[in-house]
């Protein structure tokens, strides 16, 4: 059968990144293997990650919101009347609606465009916005971000996009500048903005806590990247023997207890790293009806011995300093032109124009 040619792409991208070692972004010499970061984002890990941003170590998500809070009519008349505001991500809507409370009293004619790839959460989320605030238009868009922004292009009205919660951080500089080039090339007119909410470097002390927290919150944030892969290895195999996933018998490929959480941070760079460690020699295994995708993208299929100490790369959370934003701007053929922070300069918005 060939039915494997039908490997869904994620369950491509996990056999790619642990079957090959790669170099990360801007690192010396270390070789990893990895798994593509949006793995942490199954429900698990969206709650898991929303009850991060509620403990005191993790300082970034209080810092927007004090930011949104103490800066909103600066940036409420960056924001003209009869314009469109475009949220990249549905996001949160404790910090979202700081805004939205503004521009509902200070702006009249105002759209509030919400795009994410998930559907449900952005309709019943924009349902309860509509109901409070009287004067704004909500829509919400569904697709990718690229899928979604070209629809922007011939549009005539003044727009600013929004992409907080230092969502920026997940790529490398260079994935950032070629992100926003594309949106500058394709979605925005000259004078448009760009909100962005990005972590400022600081004492490596501070930043190693916010990833280390003392409730081991990231702890399990981290490791549940492990369990969603099983679940999405042993589900894939399932509907090869034409069962349901629920009847599946694979328990999946990580023996997830011989793994623990790791992290550092590279202060030249500006840089958290996330990995998963063997905390014991443990080994891959594939099923068997995974074996003709694996030996496809990686020429064999047989299991991957980890030794003790070898850490699978999973997430990378950027900080910028000064000379970043200038770099990001140049890149993306934008202008930095306005930067907002908390009394700490701890994390800032930051007005990027065409
Ligand atoms: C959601 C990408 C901003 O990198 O700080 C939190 C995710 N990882 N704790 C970040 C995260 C570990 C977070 N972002």
């Amino acid at each position: 059968p060939n039915h494997h040619k039908n490997v869904p792409p994620m369950v491509t991208q996990i056999i790619d990144g642990l079957t090959k070692r790669r170099l990360l972004p801007t690192d010396g010499n270390s070789e990893n293997r990895s798994l593509p970061t949006v793995l942490l984002y199954d429900d698990k890990g969206l709650n898991l990650f929303d009850r991060i941003t509620y403990v005191p170590e993790y300082y970034l998500s209080e810092c927007e919101i004090d930011v949104l809070k103490t800066s909103t009519r600066e940036i409420v008349a960056e924001i003209p009347n009869d314009s469109d505001v475009i949220e990249l991500g549905c996001g949160s809507l404790r910090k979202t609606q700081l805004l939205l409370d503004a521009l509902d009293q200070m702006r009249s004619g105002i759209t509030y465009y919400a795009i994410d790839v998930m559907p449900m959460p952005l309709h019943s989320a924009l349902g309860t916005l509509a109901e409070k605030y009287k004067n704004i238009t909500f829509v919400a868009l569904c697709g990718t971000y690229d899928e979604v922004l070209t629809h922007f292009k011939k549009a005539t009205r003044r727009k600013t996009l929004l992409w907080l919660g230092s969502s920026i951080g997940n790529n490398s500089r260079a994935e950032s500048i070629e992100f926003l080039s594309s949106i500058t090339d394709n979605a925005l007119v000259a004078n448009d903005g760009i909100i962005i909410g990005m972590d400022r470097k600081k004492d490596p002390d501070v930043i190693m806590a916010a990833y280390h927290d003392s409730e081991g919150l990231t702890n399990q944030f981290e490791l549940n990247a492990l369990s969603h892969v099983n679940n999405l290895i042993s589900e894939y195999t399932a509907t090869l023997k034409g069962l349901i996933a629920a009847d599946s018998v694979a328990d999946g490929i990580f023996d997830v207890e011989k793994f623990c959480y790791t992290g550092d941070y590279d202060e030249v760079v500006g840089r958290h790293s996330a990995y998963l460690e063997a905390r014991e020699d443990t080994m891959i295994s594939w099923p068997r009806d995974l074996a003709p995708a694996v030996e496809r993208i990686c020429g064999n299929s047989s299991d991957i011995a980890i030794k003790r100490g070898e850490r699978i790369y999973v997430e990378s959370s950027y900080k910028y300093g000064k000379e970043d934003f200038e770099i990001l701007a140049q890149g993306s053929g934008l202008v930095h032109s306005a930067e907002w922070s908390d009394s700490r300069s701890y994390y800032s918005l930051n007005l990027f124009r065409k």
